[in-house]
């Protein structure tokens, strides 16, 4: 009797297996001829063993076949009900004249660009991309880089404040703080972020933007180095010819200060009412200076054996300059039509 129960259960397992397999009604015939055909069916072979089995187990073997008779059936039904459906639904009609869908891919955002492109001429000279936090105490935002509590020079900073000690930086000057303060001479960084401001939109601000710092410590850095370094950056950024100018200006972490100046690049100073440079043939690009010894020993660099140099510059601005773009918000609006313009080279 086990034998017998045994069989019954591999024919089930047989069936629901050979089942799987059909896609017609023509394979289906043949299956149910298989199992259920009055002479050579597999199930009906089974039923007719019943007579040479004791008394005492034809009943249970005989309820295991019906159910497995009634099992197979069911399944031939359902089976059968699925393939009539497959055949009822229309077949796809393809249209050959219709256009295919497009695909758009994306393209890297023109600020990411552009900031690759400064970070390609900075570290073919050696210098190293440094990172870090968006929201910083009032120590390394401010105090640090020799700007003391109640200094009137926080007040041209319009900042955006989470605590009293906690904040939006306002520049990415903090992270040069924490390089030094873990690192000693030579120091030569790039410190590429967002940074954020109390600002009113409008097309030359934004609340949130991109700078990129730099700064240079060592023994025997001079002005001449930072000259000679921006100069070389800015000429290889807005080409070769490029006219640079350095004016006397004031940041309270550098001492001496410059603001930098390059020639219009819309008029080159040949038209006296242009509407970027306003006729004076000049664009400020970027800030810099010699670092404050103040602002090394606030981290312990010795001021008499080591000095340095820094700069600052506006991402969005410069970038406006360089591609002819006249509103920052375009940046930011997200539109493709602007954002598809600017590609990898
Ligand atoms: C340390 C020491 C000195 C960074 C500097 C500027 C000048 C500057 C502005 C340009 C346009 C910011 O985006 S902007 O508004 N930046 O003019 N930044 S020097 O000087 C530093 C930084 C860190 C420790």
């Amino acid at each position: 009797m086990k034998d017998l129960l045994k069989e019954i259960e591999d024919c089930r397992q047989n069936f629901s297996q050979s089942l799987e397999k059909i896609r017609d009604k023509a394979s289906l015939e043949e299956i149910r001829a298989l199992f259920l055909g009055r002479k050579r069916g597999k199930v009906t072979a089974l039923f007719d063993q019943i007579k040479n089995l004791p008394p005492e187990d034809r009943p249970l073997i005989g309820q295991k076949l019906n159910d497995l008779k009634k099992e197979i059936i069911a399944a031939l039904q359902k089976k059968e009900i699925e393939l009539s459906e497959i055949k009822e639904a229309p077949e796809e009609k393809i249209d050959l004249t219709l256009p295919g869908k497009k695909r758009y891919l994306g393209s890297p955002h023109p600020i990411m660009l552009f900031l690759e492109e400064i970070e390609r001429i900075f570290l073919e000279m050696g210098f190293v991309v440094e990172q870090g936090p968006e929201i910083e105490t009032d120590y390394y935002n401010f105090e640090a880089l020799n700007f003391p509590p109640y200094h009137p020079a926080r007040d041209s900073w319009d900042t955006l404040y989470i605590k009293d000690d906690l904040l939006l930086r306002t520049h990415t000057s903090p992270v040069q703080i924490r390089v030094m303060e873990k690192q000693r001479p030579p120091i030569r960084i790039i410190v590429p972020g967002r940074v954020f401001r109390r600002e009113a939109i409008d097309p030359t601000h934004l609340p949130m933007f991109y700078q990129v710092e730099g700064l240079v410590v060592d023994e025997g850095v001079t002005f001449a180095h930072l000259k000679g370094t921006l100069e070389y950056f800015l000429r290889a950024l807005f080409g070769e010819k490029t006219k640079v100018r350095f004016r006397p200006s004031f940041f309270p972490f550098t001492e001496p200060s410059a603001e930098v100046d390059i020639e219009c690049t819309v008029c080159r100073g040949q038209n006296p009412s242009c509407p970027v440079c306003g006729g004076s043939g000049w664009k400020e690009v970027l800030g810099a200076g010699m670092v404050d010894p103040q602002v090394l020993k606030n981290v312990n660099i010795d001021p008499e054996r080591y000095s340095g140099w820094a700069f600052g510059l506006g991402i969005e601005r410069t970038a406006m300059l360089l591609y002819g773009i006249n509103d920052m918000r375009l940046f930011y609006e997200n539109d493709l039509r602007f954002l598809t313009q600017f590609r990898r080279k």
